[in-house]
């Protein structure tokens, strides 16, 4: 049996500041992806520090904290087949420099520190970042998707 994730993304500051949610959110959107939850956020303290756990005591973890929470963000739970990895893949590695030409990452950055847009690395990261961002009724899976088409065609086989 396929079945759909979830994942949290964010439009980080740099790039609600560039004028370029429209671009980061079509990307997903086009690809397929079904936008479950959506809002411009100025990320707390707490939102802030849970968010990033894994980082604290590295060298860019307080230049990271402060980023996050330099202008708003654009808060999103996207949903559809694979798209934990999918959304990582869109987005292209860490270093913009690094990423792969056609990522999001590579087309809109220049360096790690404004890499323009955050996605959960694991189903697990995920279900915790969603929890940290959104409430279960601010949420809205309902209604059919292309991934939810793709999952009936291979479920059919
Ligand atoms: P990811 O966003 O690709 O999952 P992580 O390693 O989880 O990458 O790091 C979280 C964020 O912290 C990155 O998106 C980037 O903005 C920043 N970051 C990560 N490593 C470095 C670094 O070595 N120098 C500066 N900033 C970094
Ligand atoms: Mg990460």
């Amino acid at each position: 049996m396929h079945t759909e994730e979830r994942t949290f993304i964010a439009v980080k500051p740099d790039a609600v500041q560039r004028g370029l949610i429209g671009e980061i959110v079509k990307r997903f959107e086009t690809k397929g992806y079904k936008v479950i939850g959506l809002k411009m956020i100025r990320v707390s303290d707490e939102q802030a520090k849970a968010h990033y756990a894994e980082h604290e005591g590295k060298p860019f973890y307080p230049r990271l904290i402060r980023y996050i929470q330099s202008g708003p963000i654009v808060a999103m739970v996207i949903q559809g087949y694979g798209v934990v990895a999918g959304a990582r893949h869109m987005m292209g590695c860490t270093d913009p420099n690094k990423a792969d030409m056609g990522t999001i990452r590579a087309d809109f950055a220049q360096v790690m520190e404004y890499n323009v847009v955050h996605g959960s690395d694991s189903p697990e990261s995920a279900e915790r970042e969603i929890a940290i961002y959104f409430n279960e009724n601010e949420l809205f899976p309902e209604g059919k998707c292309m991934s939810e088409l793709v999952i009936e065609s291979l479920d059919a086989d």
